[in-house]
């Protein structure tokens, strides 16, 4: 008789220890489900990251001893959360000055985190966006040291997955930066799957890191409060300088035009197409867009185009028939340096102008 209380009683505690293991097992399965049940059952969540903490510990210190170079369990890489918006790491207002020359060593030893090709990602989170930063590009080396010594500590603070591209305009031919941007949008995708792409003149440096160099839901206009206008839009519909588009904004136009040579007109160009496909132009507040540019003379054979006003007359005439779709190019190089990847194109050369103007 004892001996059969006794079994009952064993089953029942064995019963109600399981039934306490399901219930744990089902509430820690609705933590992971949604970020409310996170919040509920908050101690069990902290439980559960003090011991992945642990873990991840564990695999650290087995890596530094054995000094192999391993790859990470994949459990930990799934442990990593998304990088918070906006990044704790921004300082605000930086200075910003040319006088002092940067050399790339110096670059290359205050940004030790970087890998090949100018490409970095946060190690603790995940970043938000992945951005391609697109720098259309001919004989600037002196204005590209700075933008890199300025810009790769920003866009790590910004806690970015980025890659740095300058697209080198091969020749002496007459300047196409748009149709330059086009290529830096096509050869970046080749190497990554971006889904932000960034375009930035060489010579221009954000003075705030709160002007942060991703996508918005429009169109982005970044240098907007520019040292060289007074700190102002030179006008409303200004869209030249610094940009960010989406992937899907950027196909969303048929990209960039390929057919403006020489200065000036693209991004008016650029801005229609915008227009046309009915996106508006998102923009920093002018104290966080505040940017200076680098003073220099104009390039040789980057004249002011004299067509680009009949050309900014017809975007909606011509977007669909010049741009991504149209894009023909020849890659010459493709190097690979520690703080950047350059790309040299042969863009060919504009069409004679009784050829323009026929085609107008
Ligand atoms: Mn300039």
């Amino acid at each position: 008789m004892l001996k059969k209380l006794f079994c009952c009683l064993l089953l029942l505690g064995l019963f109600s220890i399981s039934v306490y293991c399901w219930y744990q097992l089902l509430s820690s399965l609705n933590d992971t489900q949604s970020e409310d049940g996170l919040i509920k059952s908050g101690v069990y969540y902290r439980v559960f990251r003090l011991e992945s903490d642990f873990w991840k510990e564990q695999i650290m210190k087995e890596n530094e001893t054995t000094e192999t170079k391993t790859h990470k369990s994949p459990l930990v890489t799934e442990e990593l959360k998304k990088c918070p918006d906006p990044s704790p790491l921004l300082v605000g207002p930086l200075r910003v000055e040319f006088s002092t020359p940067v050399s790339l060593d110096t670059v290359r030893k205050e940004n030790p985190g970087l890998q090949e090709g100018g490409r970095y990602k946060p190690h603790d989170c995940v970043a938000l966006q992945k951005v391609a930063l697109i720098i259309p590009f001919r004989n600037r080396d002196n204005h590209l040291k700075f933008w890199l010594y300025y810009l790769h500590p920003i866009l790590q603070r910004q806690q970015l997955d980025y890659g740095i591209y300058v697209i080198n305009q091969d020749g002496e031919n007459t300047f196409n930066r748009a149709k330059l941007m086009n290529i830096g949008y096509a050869e970046a995708l080749k190497e990554y799957d971006y889904d932000c792409f960034v375009f930035s003149d060489v010579d221009i440096i954000p003075m705030d890191d709160r002007n942060t160099y991703k996508c918005f839901s429009q169109p982005r206009h970044l240098s907007v409060s520019m040292d060289k206008f007074g700190f102002n839009l030179p006008y409303n519909q200004y869209f030249g300088g610094v940009s960010s588009l989406s992937k899907e904004q950027f196909l969303k136009v048929n990209g960039f035009p390929n057919n403006y040579w020489g200065w000036g007109g693209e991004d008016d160009d650029i801005f229609n197409r915008l227009n046309n496909r009915g996106m508006s132009i998102s923009r920093p507040d002018g104290v966080v867009g505040q940017c200076r540019m680098i003073r220099h003379e104009r390039d040789q054979n980057n004249n002011a185009n004299p067509q680009r006003f009949k050309r900014i007359a017809h975007t909606l005439m011509t977007m669909d028939t010049d741009g991504l779709n149209s894009l023909e190019y020849k890659v010459v190089t493709v190097e690979k340096h520690d703080l950047f990847t350059k790309i040299t194109v042969d863009v060919g050369t504009p069409p004679k102008e009784e050829d323009m103007d026929k085609d107008e």
